[in-house]
């Protein structure tokens, strides 16, 4: 049971300050300390949490509509480095963000190492209140946090190498492996993507129309049985009662109930490979940060084998 842990205090894939505070607040809770004594994990981490201050770049000015390009870039194409090193040593590799443009590293890291480990392409559950799926061009906001999927599936165009290009022409995701759950904020471009590409995706409305019982049988279903599997979550998924201490809180989501039932039923598929946990936002909120934080350690748990029984 050997898990890899990477850190990391990074805040440039959007515009609020914070977020960078989320993984010294979540091991500060204990996280760390429950995975090793309570679910026997042997950890691999270097206890530092990574601001990547030495790759920041002097000037970082938007391109094609992007903010913090050079930063964004850099930071990933470490990250997916450090995961990569974990993962092809046979590690599950747990990711504490960070905004989630940090995605475009760890599920680069993942992808490959699977790839050469094991010959295999890996599945991504993305559960997320939005799709993070808007190509630059389509983005109204520029913030990176809400790209990386376009990025990962190669529909986001990348350029030089400072400019996402250390990603490759290879795509790290197969759109056909990616299923989504818990959207309710979906930009209009990000629809036309979803519907054009019959993208498995799904929403709240299918969580109240089927329950999320059904719901994972049918997004695992879609997965099958022997994927490797990356489950990248948001903690703006769970309704702000549960998690308000997030950069982009959205009204009517999942229960904490509900995102711990996700986590459970991915682990016991036996094929979770690595977990992000990302947009927790210790600064916003004063009241409901240590909620927040308790979530996230919740659902970080319950991925990683803790049951209630
Ligand atoms: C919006 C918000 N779709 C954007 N995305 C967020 O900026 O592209 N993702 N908040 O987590
Ligand atoms: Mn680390
Ligand atoms: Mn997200
Ligand atoms: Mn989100």
């Amino acid at each position: 049971n050997e898990l890899g842990v990477v850190a990391v205090g990074f805040s440039g894939g959007q515009c609020k300050p914070g977020v960078d505070a989320a993984p010294t607040a979540l091991i500060q809770a204990g996280l760390l300390t429950q995975l090793k004594e309570d679910l026997g994990y042997t950890l691999h981490h270097d206890d530092k949490v990574h601001n990547y201050s030495s790759l920041m770049p002097h000037s970082d000015p938007s391109y094609r509509n992007m903010k913090n390009p050079l930063a964004v870039s850099a930071v990933t194409q470490q990250l997916a480095t450090q995961v990569y090193e974990h993962a092809k040593h046979g590690r599950l590799v747990l990711t504490l963000g960070g905004d989630h443009s940090i995605a475009i590293g760890t599920v680069a890291g993942t992808s490959r190492a699977i790839k050469e480990r094991l010959g295999r392409e890996i599945a991504v559950i993305w559960v997320d209140a939005h799709a993070d799926i808007n190509t630059p061009e389509t983005s109204d906001s520029g913030n990176i946090h809400g790209m990386p999927v376009a990025f990962l599936t190669g529909l986001a165009k990348v350029e030089k190498n400072e400019m996402f290009g250390w990603l490759g022409e290879e795509p790290k995701l197969s759109l056909k492996k990616l299923v989504y759950i818990g959207l309710r904020d979906v930009d209009k471009g990000e629809k036309k993507i979803l519907r054009e590409h019959g993208v498995r995706a799904f929403s709240m409305h299918d969580i109240d129309r089927y329950g999320i019982g059904r719901v994972m049988e049918m997004a695992l279903g879609h997965i099958g049985t022997d994927t490797p599997i990356h489950l990248s979550f948001d903690v703006d998924a769970l309704d702000p009662q549960w998690a308000p201490s997030t950069g982009t809180p959205v009204r009517g989501g999942l229960t904490l109930r509900e995102g711990d039932y996700i986590a459970e039923c991915v682990h016991e598929t036996g094929s979770l490979v690595a977990m992000d946990l990302v947009e927790v936002n210790p600064s916003l909120e004063a009241m409901g940060a240590q909620e927040t934080i308790r979530a996230g350690c919740s659902l970080v748990r319950c991925a990683l084998g803790d049951t209630l029984l």
